[in-house]
C-alpha cells in the first residue's frame, strides 16, 4: 500500500531548477523564430523565473548560462533574484561560442587556447562565490570531425588537466558537474560523448565532481533508467538536464514525446532516495522554446515532471519487490505498469491547492494576463538569445 501522505509530502518538497536561456529567443541552424516579450537581459529572464515559481511553487532556482548572463556586479543579480523569492542556481560555462574554438576549447591543440577556455571556467567559479551558486556545470562540444584529425588520446589528457585545474579551485559546498553529449557540434568524436567518459573523469577528480545526465543526450534506445540506478549506486549522479529529445537535438519539452521513459528515470530516483533536495541532486531543465511562448513551456514542461514523479511515488513497492522475488514476470511489470497509468492530475491538484497555488497552474497563468503585459512592457532593446 502506497502512503498518500507521503505521496503528498515528496510533491510538495520536490525543487526543479529553470534555465535562464529557456526564457530567451532560441531556434535552430535554419532560423531563430523571435517573440514578443522577450526578455532583454538576465534581470528579466530571472523575473520570469520567479513568475514560473509563482504559479508552480516548486522552481525556486534558475540556472545562469556565461556569458549569455554576463553583468557587472553578480552579487546584485543574486539580491536581485532573492528579492523576486527565487535563488541563483548552476553557473553554466560557454567554450563553444567563439572562434578560437573551432578546433576545441580545454582540449585544443593550442595551449593558449587552452588557457583561455581554462580560465573561463576559473571565471564561473568566481562567479559562482558572488551569486552563491553551489554549481558549476559544464559541457564542452569539444571534439573532432575527421579520423585522424587530433589525437583522441591527447585530447583526453588535455581534458583532464583543464577539468583538475578548475576542480582544484573549488572551496566550501561547491561542485562540479560534468555533462556529457553522444555528438554535435563534433561528428565524428566527441571528447565527453557519455556517461562512462564522464563519470571516469569524475572519480579521478574527487567527490565534488558528478555527473549530469542530459536526458536528450543519448544514442536512440539507450536505457536511461539504468544509466541514472548505476550513478546512484556509485554516488555519482549530481544531476539532471531534462528534455526530450526527438532524432537529433535535445531541447523539446521535458515528458512531452516520452512521458514513459521519465516516469522510468523517476522512478530509478526514488527508488534510490533521490528525490529529496537534501540528497542534491539537481534536477534542471535544459530545454528550448522555438515556436511555443516560453513561460506557459516551462510551466507545462514542469508540471510533466511533476506527473512522472508521481506516478513513480505510487509504484507499491511492496507489492513490486514480492512479484520480483517470486520471479512473477508479469504482476511485477503490471504493478509498475498501474503506477504509470493512473491519472495524478488530481493528486497534483490537491497537492497545488494545499500549498495555496492555482490547482491549474497553466490555466491560472493564462488569467493573469502576464504574457500580455510583458509583451506589452517590453519594447525597444535587443531581445536575448543564442549569442546574446
Ligand atoms: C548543450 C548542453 C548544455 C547547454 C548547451 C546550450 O547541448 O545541453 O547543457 O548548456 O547545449
Ligand atoms: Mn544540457
Amino acid at each position: 500500500m502506497t502512503d498518500l501522505a507521503a505521496v503528498k509530502r515528496a510533491l510538495t518538497a520536490q525543487r526543479i531548477e529553470t534555465p535562464s536561456w529557456a526564457y530567451a529567443n532560441s531556434g535552430t541552424r535554419f532560423k531563430v523564430f523571435t517573440q514578443p516579450g522577450v526578455p532583454r537581459n538576465p534581470e528579466e529572464k530571472i523575473a520570469d523565473a520567479a513568475t514560473v515559481h509563482q504559479f508552480t511553487g516548486v522552481a525556486p532556482v534558475v540556472a545562469l548560462h556565461i556569458p549569455w548572463d554576463k553583468v557587472d556586479d553578480y552579487a546584485a543579480l543574486g539580491a536581485y533574484a532573492r528579492d523576486l523569492g527565487v535563488e541563483i542556481g548552476a553557473i553554466n560555462t560557454n567554450v563553444f561560442q567563439d572562434d578560437d574554438y573551432k578546433l576545441g576549447s580545454v582540449t585544443n591543440p593550442d595551449a593558449g587556447i587552452r588557457r583561455k577556455a581554462t580560465d573561463h571556467l576559473l571565471e564561473a567559479i568566481d562567479i559562482m562565490g558572488r551569486t552563491g551558486s553551489r554549481d558549476l556545470k559544464l559541457w564542452f562540444s569539444d571534439g573532432i570531425n575527421y579520423p585522424g584529425q587530433d589525437d583522441l588520446r591527447n585530447r583526453q589528457d588535455r581534458l583532464a588537466a583543464a577539468l583538475r585545474e578548475a576542480y582544484d579551485r573549488l572551496t566550501g559546498n561547491q561542485r562540479m558537474l560534468l555533462e556529457y553529449k553522444l555528438f554535435e557540434p563534433a561528428f565524428y568524436a566527441t571528447d565527453v560523448p557519455d556517461w562512462g567518459t564522464s563519470y571516469a573523469h569524475c572519480l579521478e577528480l574527487g567527490e565534488r565532481a558528478t555527473v549530469c545526465i542530459d536526458t536528450g543526450h543519448h544514442a536512440p534506445s539507450t536505457n536511461i533508467e539504468f544509466i541514472v540506478a548505476f550513478l546512484l549506486r556509485q554516488k555519482k549522479l549530481g544531476a539532471f538536464d531534462f528534455n526530450s529529445r526527438f532524432y537529433a537535438d535535445d531541447d523539446l519539452m521535458v515528458g512531452a514525446a516520452d512521458p514513459f521513459q521519465l516516469f522510468r528515470i523517476m522512478y530509478e530516483i526514488v527508488r534510490g532516495g533521490a528525490l529529496d533536495p537534501a540528497y542534491g541532486i539537481a534536477f534542471m531543465l535544459d530545454q528550448c522554446h522555438n515556436i511555443e511562448r516560453k513561460i506557459p513551456a516551462i510551466i507545462r514542461s514542469i508540471m510533466n515532471v511533476q506527473e512522472a514523479t508521481a506516478k513513480a511515488l505510487l509504484v507499491d513497492r511492496d507489492t513490486l519487490t514480492a512479484a520480483q522475488q517470486a520471479g512473477d514476470v508479469l504482476e511485477a511489470n503490471a504493478v509498475f505498469m498501474d503506477a504509470y497509468n493512473t491519472d495524478v492530475r488530481p493528486l497534483l491538484a490537491e497537492v497545488r491547492t494545499d500549498a495555496g497555488l492555482d490547482p491549474d497552474p497553466i490555466a491560472a497563468y493564462r488569467r493573469s494576463g502576464h504574457d500580455e503585459k510583458i509583451i506589452a512592457e517590453r519594447v525597444g532593446g535587443t531581445q536575448a538569445g543564442w549569442g546574446a
